[in-house]
């Protein structure tokens, strides 16, 4: 093999390498993982999320109107103060189960959390 021939796949076995360290990155990030939920035009979306247990949800309003993230159970899993516009409520859903919630302003905004 000549000089050129080994050094490109010396670069190509480095190009391969980094590849994979980048693939193992997105996955350890998945695990720990943190979901949004955007508050937008009396909406949650997305309206129903799948996440897996010990992911970490966080509500973002962006309406310009005040809203607020309230579990429908009892005693209730998560309750949010009153969220003005670019207010966030997060809540780390520990267990598996459905967790329905609403708007307590707005009843009619429903969402909901599977965690499994
Ligand atoms: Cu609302």
């Amino acid at each position: 093999m000549s000089i050129a021939g080994l050094a490109a796949a010396l670069v190509l076995g480095t190009v391969g390498f980094g590849t994979g360290q980048t693939s193992r990155v997105a996955n350890a990030q998945e695990k720990m993982s943190m979901m949004e939920v955007k508050i937008d035009n009396f909406t949650f979306g997305p309206a129903t999320l799948t996440v897996s247990v010990g992911t970490t949800v966080t509500w973002i309003n962006k309406d310009d109107i005040p809203h607020t993230v309230v579990s429908t159970d009892d005693p209730k899993t998560f309750k949010s103060k009153v969220l003005d516009t670019d207010e966030k409520f997060s809540f780390t859903f520990s267990k598996a189960g459905t967790y329905p919630y609403f708007c307590s302003i707005h009843p009619k905004m429903t969402g909901k959390v599977i965690v499994q």
